[in-house]
């Protein structure tokens, strides 16, 4: 890596200065802050968090396929992000609330939501695929922060109602750089409100490195507003499951809002409308590679006695066949009415969205057929 690379991804290339409890190698560290609070996983749960995030991969380059396919208009690559995302989530109770943006499909499955519910926005045949009250998680949001104030809402209210149910705003690094954000840690802290601000640093604001947007870490953010921060390895499923049950145990006890930083690394393009080949190097992909989130997991497995050619066959069975229904569920995804674009925009009627949808009306009726005419073709 040359000196300008280190200055472009910044934070980045520091491989100390965060808690970690299994190294790149597989190796697991002991930590005395955070050792108790994972003494349940044993090996079993560990090849739980390893099939998770084996089977979110296969789900999530299978979204990759289906868009270069013509099926999906646009799918938002997780890959390198499978730690952060399960390992918070498993942390996580049904009575909790998750406020996500739109990367977070791993999230989605440990919050047991259908891959299939989550495709559909992508392919435009649903505005919004779940119902957020069966899953406790919001439908994704494309507002960058937006969610983080939605979180702080829920969470003031939780509190209030005398709940001890927590929420969680997942963001980026470059969501941090957003009003939203910062107003979102300073209603929170006022109101010591339970709500963890979990911030997947990846590196990258689609182009834009972390580096160029923070000159410290992230987690520091919080101290500013009174809000504690930790400083997790995102490529380390048990450290982020253990920090993220740090933090809503606090929650849970009122003590108010935790910043998580998980330094992961987003190893695909931001979206499948991106090339990351233009704006950063090989090298630097190929250092993050070498911190594989699911291998270092399966180097473990392996060094404690476990059998893991099995281990990847049964994985590999599971993962295709959730892959394979994923890439069935497009047959059953009818294209919506055009004027059903309207619906649930409010929950009231609106004069201002009433005169929307009669311009849309009209200008739909100057077709011969004017639904199909908005809806032809079968990719979006
Ligand atoms: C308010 C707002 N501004 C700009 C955008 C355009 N935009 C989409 S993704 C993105 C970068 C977000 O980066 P980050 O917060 O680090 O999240 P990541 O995509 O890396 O997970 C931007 C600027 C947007 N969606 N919303």
């Amino acid at each position: 890596m040359t000196p300008s690379d280190r200055v472009a991804t910044g934070l980045l290339t520091r491989a100390d200065g965060f808690v970690q409890l299994i190294t790149p190698e597989g190796e697991r560290r002991a930590d005395p802050d955070l050792d108790r609070w994972v003494v349940d996983i044993d090996t079993e749960a560990l090849r739980g968090l390893y099939r998770d995030m084996s089977v979110l991969r296969r789900i999530d380059s299978e979204g990759i396929a289906l868009q270069r396919q013509g099926e999906v208009g646009l799918w938002p690559p997780l890959l390198g992000q499978e730690a952060a995302q399960v390992g918070s989530a498993r942390a996580l109770r049904s009575d909790d609330f998750v406020f996500g943006s739109y990367r977070e499909h791993g999230v989605a499955w440990v919050r047991g939501i259908d891959p299939a519910d989550v495709l559909r926005v992508w392919r435009g045949a649903a505005s919004s695929g779940w119902n957020p009250y069966d899953y406790g998680m919001a439908v994704p949001q494309i507002i960058i922060g937006a969610q983080s104030l939605h979180a702080t809402g829920w969470a003031m209210g939780a509190k209030w109602d005398g709940s001890d149910a927590a929420a969680v705003a997942y963001f980026g690094d470059g969501a941090t750089s957003e009003g939203d954000v910062n107003e979102a840690l300073v209603f929170a802290a006022s109101f010591e409100a339970p709500v963890v601000f979990f911030c997947q640093n990846n590196g990258w604001a689609i182009s834009e490195p972390v580096g160029l947007q923070s000159k410290q870490p992230l987690a520091q953010r919080g101290d500013g507003f009174g809000v504690p921060g930790i400083r997790v390895d995102g490529n380390d499923v048990l450290a982020v499951l253990a920090a993220t049950r740090i933090a809503l145990d606090r929650a849970r006890r009122g003590g108010g809002p935790t910043f998580i930083e998980a330094v992961t690394y987003r190893m695909g393009p931001h979206t499948t409308a991106d090339d990351p080949k233009r704006y950063r190097t090989d090298d630097e992909l190929a250092d993050w590679r070498a911190r594989d989130p699911i291998a270092r997991v399966g180097a473990l497995l392996a060094a404690s006695g476990l059998d893991l050619e099995t281990l990847e066959r049964e994985v590999e069975v599971e993962a295709a066949r959730a892959a394979g229904a994923l890439r069935a569920s497009i047959a059953t995804m009818a294209d919506p009415e055009p004027m059903t674009v309207f619906d649930h925009v409010y929950a009231e009627p609106h004069s201002h969205l009433d005169r929307q949808r009669e311009q849309y009306a009209r200008y739909l009726a100057q077709f011969d057929d004017g639904a199909s005419a908005q809806t032809e073709g079968g990719a979006r």
